[in-house]
């Protein structure tokens, strides 16, 4: 009786093991949101902000932290507070995450299963470019583990 009770648990094990799912875990992250700013000092010249051509102050709306690193199979939950930026609509495309919009002060939960490998952005939809503040993006490594 013990002998194949052990040959099953044995058994489990192996299947487990080939099917790679014993490694997925939930990767719980909490993040916040930040707001950067440069400013030219009196007499300082004005700098190229990307799309806005040469200016004397800039801000950047980001995440933080702002690279994440999950294996292939993870749960991956992400709650974000907003502490700077009256609101902040988040995506991750790479794996179809609905906007969810955060508002300041809030703190919002987003969920999914990184079921494929590679380097894919966390996107602010409401900090574009840097009319906008933006990019406002983040990067969520999934590493292929298996
Ligand atoms: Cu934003």
């Amino acid at each position: 009786m013990v002998k194949k009770i052990g040959m099953a648990a044995l058994v489990l094990v192996a299947i487990i093991l080939v099917s790679g799912e014993a490694m997925a875990e939930t990767r719980e992250f909490l993040m916040v949101t930040g707001e950067p700013s440069w400013e030219a000092k009196p007499g300082e010249a004005p700098v190229a902000d990307r799309n806005r051509g040469p200016v004397k102050k800039m801000e950047r709306y980001t995440f933080h932290p702002g690279f994440l690193v999950v294996n292939r199979g993870d749960k991956v939950v992400l709650k974000i507070h907003d502490i700077k930026g009256d609101k902040h609509i988040v995506t991750i495309p790479a794996f179809n995450v609905p906007e969810t919009q955060i508002l300041r002060g809030e703190e919002k939960t987003i969920s999914f299963l990184a079921n494929k490998a590679g380097i894919f952005e966390i996107k602010c939809t409401n900090h574009v470019d840097s009319h906008k503040e933006g990019p406002m993006v983040g990067y969520i490594y999934v590493f292929d583990k298996r």
